[in-house]
């Protein structure tokens, strides 16, 4: 039988602005208000990013404190925190979020296993800085989720599960359609899918005007979904999401269509097996 969808929000990011669109939460209220609002129209999980007053980027830890506390106190999302940051941060700065701790610890953090080209920028991650992450989120006993820009990618969290710095299976996220890295194809998602180890789990990212399109995808194919202001600010063509629960609505409805369930965040947990 297909398991439950796990819908998760991506309601920050580092690149999206107020300016593209003023539905962007950035003070760790409104990242709290979101997050439920999030929960509530079907999703399991936030991939957090959060912003300094001025908007800007940031991996403070502290930062990440203030919003997990707002999430936590108003729903039981699980809370999944982006070590991927901004392009040009040190690695350092990445990991601000796997210093917190007890009640503050994030369920989940993301772990990219590859540089690629994004958009006219690098994301960075030569291999010692992916060992880095690898090993900090280790330490702090929280399971990665592989984000994959291309299927090397996933070649390269078998290379790490052999290091012992991932457990397999695991679970993966692929991002397609960032520009200057894999496009947004069926074919490529299905290759993505294929290139797999056995009992794996994922998730699909569709950038931009892909992301409904390839949640709805997912769901066809027994996956799962990312949706949210940090990959796509529209709900349909030209016309603002007024908040990444809105694309989480729109993807539970179609998912529901497909005849998938949603998963709560207790079912994501276990079938993710984050223990
Ligand atoms: N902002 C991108 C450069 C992650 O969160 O782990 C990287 C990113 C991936 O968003
Ligand atoms: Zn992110």
């Amino acid at each position: 039988m297909t398991p439950p969808m796990v819908i998760t929000a991506a309601i920050v990011g580092a690149e999206t602005t107020r300016a593209q669109t003023p539905h962007l939460p950035i003070t760790a209220e409104e990242i709290g208000i979101e997050a439920q609002a999030c929960r509530e129209a079907g999703a399991a999980m936030v991939h957090l990013h959060v912003r300094k007053p001025d908007g800007s980027p940031s991996q403070a830890p502290e930062l990440f404190r203030a919003a997990i506390r707002e999430i936590r106190k108003r729903c039981d999302i699980l809370v999944q925190t982006s070590t991927g940051g901004a392009v040009g941060m040190s690695v350092d700065e990445r990991c601000g979020p796997l210093t917190l701790t007890g009640a503050d610890r994030p369920d989940m953090a993301t772990l990219t296993t590859g540089t690629v080209n994004f958009s006219d920028e690098v994301f960075w991650n030569p291999r010692p800085l992916v060992r880095d992450i690898a090993k900090r989120i280790r330490a702090l006993g929280i399971k990665p989720e592989i984000e994959c820009f291309d299927v090397g990618m996933i070649d390269e969290a078998v290379q790490l599960a052999k290091e012992g710095l991932v457990d397999l299976p695991a679970h993966y996220d692929f991002v397609l359609g960032v520009p200057g890295a894999l496009s947004a194809r069926s074919d490529a998602l299905d290759f993505m899918v294929a290139s797999l180890p056995k009992g794996s789990t994922w998730t699909v990212a569709g950038v931009g005007r892909f992301q409904l399109a390839f949640a709805e995808l997912a769901a066809e194919r027994g996956g799962n979904g990312r949706v949210g202001l940090e990959d796509n600010i529209y709900l349909s063509k030209g016309v603002l999401a007024k908040g990444s629960f809105e694309l989480v609505a729109e993807s539970a409805r179609r998912a529901k269509a497909k005849g998938r369930e949603i998963a709560t965040p207790q079912q994501a947990r276990e079938l993710l097996r984050l223990g």
